[in-house]
This record gives C-alpha cells, structure tokens and sequence, in this order.
C-alpha cells in the first residue's frame, strides 16, 4: 500500500515497470518559456520535485525532470477486484498514470543563433511529445526574463517569439544539409519526406507527420523545385503537428494578469489555461506539512491545525481562495495534464495481464500495469510497444473478463483488460 501523504512525491511507492521508459509508453511534456516565467516553479507544483527556482533570468542551466500523474478511473472498480498497481497508483477506484515532465533553460530571442543558453536547452527537449509554454500573464518581464514595471509586458510576444525560435532550431537542423539533400533527391530520386525523416529522426518526428504536412503544403515530395519557396511553411505545419504546444498563463495571482488572460484568449483564439504554479506548490506543501488538507486539482481545501499554519500563512490562503480558488475553480495546474493527455492526445488506459481469469501478471500481482495509448490503437501495435517481438510473434489478444478473442486489427478501448498471446514466450 501506498501511504497518500507520498502519492504525489516522486515516492518509492511508485514501482517502475522494467520496460516503461524503454519503450516510450509514458509521454514527456517539455516545460518552456523565456527565463523566470515560471517553468521550474510549475515543475514543482506538478511533482514536487524541488527544481531550483529564483526570481533572476537562467536559475535552471540542466533540465529538471519529475513524474506527475494523470487521473483515470480505474477498471478494478468494474471488476471488483483490489488491485495491486505496479506502474501506476490507484486510490479510491482512481488509476493515477504517470506522465514525464522536463523543465528546461529559458529560452531568449535569438536562441537558434547561440544567444543565452542557446540551443542546448531544446536538444534537451528532442524526445518530447508536447510542448507547455509557461508565459508570464502578469507581464513584468521583458524578453530575457528581467523584472519591468509591472503589466508593462505584453505576454502575447512571447507566444509569437516562442513559436518562431522552436521553427528556427528545426530550420538550423535541416539547413545544415539542404542543398546536399536536394542534389541527392534530384539524382537518386529520393522523396523529401525520406529524408526529412532521416534527418529529423533526433526530434521524435513520425514519418507520416512529415508527410501528411507535406501533402498539406502543397509540395510535391519528389520535387525539389517545389521545396524552397514552401520550407518556412512546411517547418511550421510539421512543428505544429509533432511538438504541439499548450499554452500557460501562469502567475494568474497577480493583479495585472486576469485582463493580459483575457486578451491572450480572445487574440490567439485557443485554448489557454490560467494557473498560479506558486499558489500550488504551496498548497501541497502545506498539505504535506499536514496543516491543510489538498488534493491537487480540488477546487478548495480545508484547514487541519490553524495553530501550526500562523497568521501569515493563513492570510495567505484567504487570498488564494478569494483571488484565484473561487475565480477560477482551482490552481489550475492538474487540469494541464488531463488536457494534454486526454483532449490533445486523445489517449485510453489498457491494462495487460497474463491471466485473464484473475487479471494478473506472473507474479500474481492485480492489475499491474496500466498504459496510456492513443485512441485507435491496435492490440498488435500495443502488443509491439509492449515488445517489439511480441508484436512480429502476435497471435492473438483475449480480453478479460469476458475471454473474447481478438485480432491483430482490434481497436483497443478505453480500460480494456488483455492478454497478448504471441508465439514469443
Ligand atoms: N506570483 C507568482 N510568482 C510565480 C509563479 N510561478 C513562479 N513565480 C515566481 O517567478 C520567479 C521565477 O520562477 P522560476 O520557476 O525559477 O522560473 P523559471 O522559468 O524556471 O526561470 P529560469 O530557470 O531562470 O528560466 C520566482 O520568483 C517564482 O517564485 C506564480 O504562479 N505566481
Ligand atoms: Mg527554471
């Protein structure tokens, strides 16, 4: 058992699964943002752990990396069964999923061309599936992340600078072998999407992305007279695609940032969530400290020992519940990663056992494992994550409890309990 003061640490109570982030089965979001807007602070409220913070521009040099969970409800509910989780957490009937977050360098204009910390922070930053933006909605920092008077910054640059710096670092990658790659598609009749593929294979960028945005373009892939005039469009199309980005208004606590919110959503016409990562990490903190009882998420919280809490601290969560809990319905924070994983990625929980009767791994454990796939995933594609040789192997799936047989070809849904049954023992 787990002890619920430890859930969201990053605990020993959390097992890990030999193959979890062998094969990629748990995503990674990137934290980004110029410096000081609140990356490692959101990092924190997130997982709790303990990434520096400072109020000047590249406190974080190495990245800082933190599990955080994503809610599910759980099928050992529907099977009434206590289950024994080995790469996940599961209290009350709720599956808490683990997802990966990298908090990074801040990011400078010019940072494509080695200004601040250059480009170092987003090679960190490759393997990422999804990228949140941390912007500074109170506005009181100019683009290198130096305090300015306050709302005297308008956030809505940031976006557009960040957009543009992540399409420059992809550009500064394939620019390296441009005119190498055109003359070797010319003479050997290689498609663009070939060797795009190739050359963006560091970045985590699917094949068929490069060439649905190619499609989208309107370049015709083995072409390369068609290329030039489209690249810039092109390097946008595959970045929105591959490396997409959820945007933050963070430091919703402030008195200048609810009006730069607003405007962030009506110009940019998006989605964007306020949050105060500061507001969480104390919340949680004093939850840990026992003098407040809060689940991240909650939309409220209750006082455990207003003696130990004192008078400051307790003025301080009036504020937070007045100017941002009853505002805005919570922190804000654990809503990003239920987006992210649910709305954006469109992702479903599958739990594989090897014995359909009791829903076990080999070692008798209960509902070991529960993964996040996307939607539309097939029970060989899930057999193959699991396994590359489980996928060559596959025979078939059998689904528990009801024992029904399933192909290759089956579309996985939320909560399904499998079997894999490959020739590979
Ligand atoms: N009011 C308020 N302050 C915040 C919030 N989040 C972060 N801060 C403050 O902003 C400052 C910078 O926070 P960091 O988390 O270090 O920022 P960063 O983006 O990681 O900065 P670099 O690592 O230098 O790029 C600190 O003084 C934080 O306390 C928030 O939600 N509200
Ligand atoms: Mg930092």
């Amino acid at each position: 058992m787990y002890q619920i003061a430890g859930l969201f640490k990053n605990t020993t109570s959390y097992t890990k699964s030999l193959f979890l982030d062998e094969i990629g089965l748990v995503m990674l979001v990137g934290i980004v943002g110029k410096p000081s807007c609140g990356k490692s602070t959101f990092l924190n409220a997130l997982t709790m752990v303990n990434a520096k913070v400072g109020d000047y521009p590249f406190t974080t040099v190495d990245p800082n990396r933190g599990t955080a969970y994503v809610r599910s409800p759980c099928v050992c509910k529907d099977l009434n069964v206590e289950d024994t989780p080995k790469n996940s957490l599961c209290k009350d009937g709720i599956r808490f999923l683990p997802v990966q977050f990298l908090d990074v360098a801040g990011l400078v204009p010019g940072a494509s061309e080695g200004r601040g910390l250059g480009n170092k922070f987003l090679d960190d930053l490759r393997q990422a599936d999804v990228l949140i933006h941390v912007v500074d909605a109170s506005g009181s920092l100019d683009a290198e992340g130096n305090q300015v008077d306050k709302g005297s910054w308008n956030p809505l640059d940031d976006v557009k600078f960040l957009e543009e710096e992540i399409d420059a670092w992809i550009k500064s990658i394939i620019s390296r072998d441009y005119v190498t790659m055109k003359k070797k598609a010319s003479a050997e009749k290689i498609e663009f999407s070939f060797l795009l593929h190739e050359k963006l294979t560091g970045l985590a960028i699917k094949k068929q992305t490069i060439e649905v945005s190619i499609r989208e373009v309107g370049i015709i892939d083995d072409d390369a007279n068609t290329w030039d005039d489209k690249l810039d469009e092109l390097i946008t199309t595959i970045r929105k695609k591959a490396k997409p980005l959820v945007i933050v208004a963070n430091k919703i606590d402030q008195p200048t940032s609810h009006k730069n919110f607003t405007k962030m959503k009506e110009e940019l016409n998006i989605d964007i969530f306020p949050v105060s990562a500061l507001a969480e990490v104390f919340l949680r903190t004093e939850n840990e400290n026992s003098t407040l009882s809060y689940s991240p998420g909650d939309p409220g919280f209750k006082i455990l020992n207003q003696e130990k809490l004192g008078e400051k601290k307790a003025q301080l969560l009036e504020k937070i519940n007045s100017d941002l809990l009853q505002k805005y319905g919570s922190t804000g924070v654990q809503e990003i990663i239920s987006h992210v994983v649910f709305n954006l990625f469109n992702m479903i929980v599958v739990f594989p056992v090897e014995d359909v009767s009791k829903f076990t791994d080999k070692s008798g454990n209960i509902l070991p494992d529960a993964f996040l796939v996307p939607k539309g995933t097939t029970a060989k594609e899930f057999a193959g994550k699991i396994h590359t040789d489980f996928a060559k192997n596959f025979i078939h799936g059998t689904l528990a409890p009801s024992g029904r047989r399933v192909g290759a070809d089956y579309e996985l849904q939320n909560n399904d309990v499998i079997k894999i049954v490959s020739a590979v023992k």
